[in-house]
């Protein structure tokens, strides 16, 4: 931790206290060479007799909110192939990203640790002067394609990367973080068609290949995504196949649509301009061909014989895009510590293990994905990770033990908001006017999720103790993540 962070921490977060593993944390430990156990509990037998060890496709999607798909209330469309996986399997109705914008929610995910841990506290932005520009998953990391090819996993990972750019620093690529496969892209979107990103630099990639190719960006990954199960299911080793879409982020296109960006201009789809009816119509065209994708991974596997020994789940990174109506109850969106900004839909889907068409309202967040994907496969690794498994909540119906969540979000323009829940309680801590990156000007709301899930009514003025209590859980937690976090160029209080 740089002197600086130190000492802001202590000054607006309170001193160095409590810095003990919170009761939230759970170590998973074990070899990491140890191989999948073909006995294991979750083997399942194919057709042969034979037992298998269990395959992984992790699909998510970008910028989707709570009611982004018709099982979960979408009120403007039907999304039947991401229904149907719903209907076969459970949905996760109180599931969280554990960030509110996309690079932060995919360090979480990828490390199972909250994404401070890492350094990666906001969206590893495009614009070079940017502060939080040359950031990137360091290789000191330890992500669960790792875990998972020492094990013997194939690993891949197919779309949207955006764990920094690899002009910056080649240890930021996906290859030198477990994946042996990529087919995608670096940067935080591309245009659908020319494959232009945010950063306004060609941005489609096969491995460390910089590949131009025609398609639109949700086709070529559907297409990749179906190539990497069809081969990796006649080979010996079991596969873990991270889809990371780009739908439904902006640039706003559906099939058909052109360029809108190019290296030196961006003509942008501005929402304010369009009809509510025109931005649903954008809506359902680039949720479309996300929903058939889905379900072609879901054929693919039945097709091939390997429904009962895969494991998908299916959720988004973040709530609603601007450019999207916003039909839910949640207060924010995108980028907002409130519900709005981080209660996805997610569903999990494992014919035979998982009961079909249950659902779970346990709360769960994103970085417990990795604790969760290792316990299936009965192998471990040497870092403490913060997320706990949930496999005995989606496949014996059982709960978790109590915990508290915690979000904290850096804005682009460097606005700090915190927020931590425990059952039905969560206080929420915003910071108007501060300076940007910092801590100033602390402004507590407290919310009874159970009473008031939209959080209209602050009702921190009538509970003061259970204010204090969670504010200094809440700093506490925070300065634990500080403590060993990985250090990473610039940021908005760097002298560099
Ligand atoms: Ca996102």
């Amino acid at each position: 931790m740089t002197r600086t962070l130190a000492l802001l921490t202590g000054l607006l977060l309170g001193p160095l206290v409590g810095l003990n593993a919170d009761d939230n944390v759970s170590a998973t430990r074990v070899s990491p060479n140890s191989k999948p156990t073909i006995n294991s509990p979750e083997a399942s037998t194919s057709t042969t007799g034979e037992a298998t060890p269990l395959n992984f496709v992790i699909i998510m999607v970008d910028d989707m909110g709570y009611e982004g798909v018709s099982c979960f209330g979408n009120p403007y469309f039907r999304t039947p192939e991401i229904d149907r996986l719903a209907e076969e399997g459970m949905r996760l109705t109180d599931f969280h990203s554990s960030g509110t914008v996309c690079s932060p929610t995919r360090a979480g995910l990828l490390t199972g640790r909250y994404q401070q841990r890492a350094g990666i506290e906001a969206v590893i932005h495009p614009r070079a002067d940017h502060p939080e520009h040359r950031k990137g998953l360091q290789k000191s990391e330890t992500t669960f394609a790792e875990v998972l090819k020492k094990a013997g996993y194939a690993t891949g990972i197919v779309g949207k990367w955006h764990q920094g750019y690899p002009q910056n620093s080649q240890d930021y690529h996906p290859q030198n973080h477990g994946f042996d496969e990529f087919i995608g892209y670096h940067s935080g979107n591309i245009d659908f068609v020319s494959h232009v990103g945010d950063h306004y630099r060609h941005d489609w990639w096969h491995g460390r290949q910089e590949t131009s190719e025609d398609g639109y960006t949700t086709h070529l990954v559907n297409r990749y995504a179906d190539a990497f199960i069809r081969r990796q299911a006649m080979a010996d080793a079991p596969f873990c196949l991270y889809v990371a879409h780009e739908a439904i982020h902006n640039p706003v296109q559906v099939p058909g649509d052109p360029v809108r960006r190019t290296v030196e201009k961006w003509d942008r789809w501005k929402w304010q301009e369009h009809s509510a009816e025109e931005r649903i119509a954008k809506f359902k065209g680039m949720t479309m061909p996300l929903d058939e994708g889905v379900g072609q991974i879901r054929k693919t596997l039945v097709e091939l014989g390997i429904d009962r020994n895969t494991f998908v789940l299916f959720f988004s990174d973040n709530g609603p895009a601007a450019d999207w109506p916003d039909s839910d109850d949640y207060r924010g969106r995108k980028g907002s510590i409130y519900e709005g900004g981080h209660k996805v839909p997610a569903i999990v889907w494992w014919p035979g293990r998982i009961e079909a068409g249950t659902q779970s309202n346990e709360p769960l967040i994103s970085i417990d994905v990795m604790p969760t994907l290792l316990d299936l496969a009965e192998v471990t690794c040497e870092v403490k990770l913060d997320g706990v498994s949930f496999r005995d909540v989606v496949l014996r119906g059982k709960s978790l033990p109590k915990r508290a969540l915690y979000w904290a979000s850096l804005s682009n323009g460097g606005g700090r908001s915190e927020a931590i829940r425990q059952d039905e309680w969560k206080l929420v801590v915003l910071h108007p006017k501060a300076a940007p990156g910092t801590f100033e000007n602390a402004r507590t709301e407290l919310y009874n999720l159970a009473e008031d899930p939209g959080e209209t009514t602050s009702i921190a003025e009538r509970h003061p103790a259970r204010v204090a209590s969670m504010l200094k859980q809440l700093r506490s937690w925070y300065a634990d993540t500080q403590v060993t976090a990985t250090e990473q160029p610039g940021g908005w209080l760097s002298k560099q």
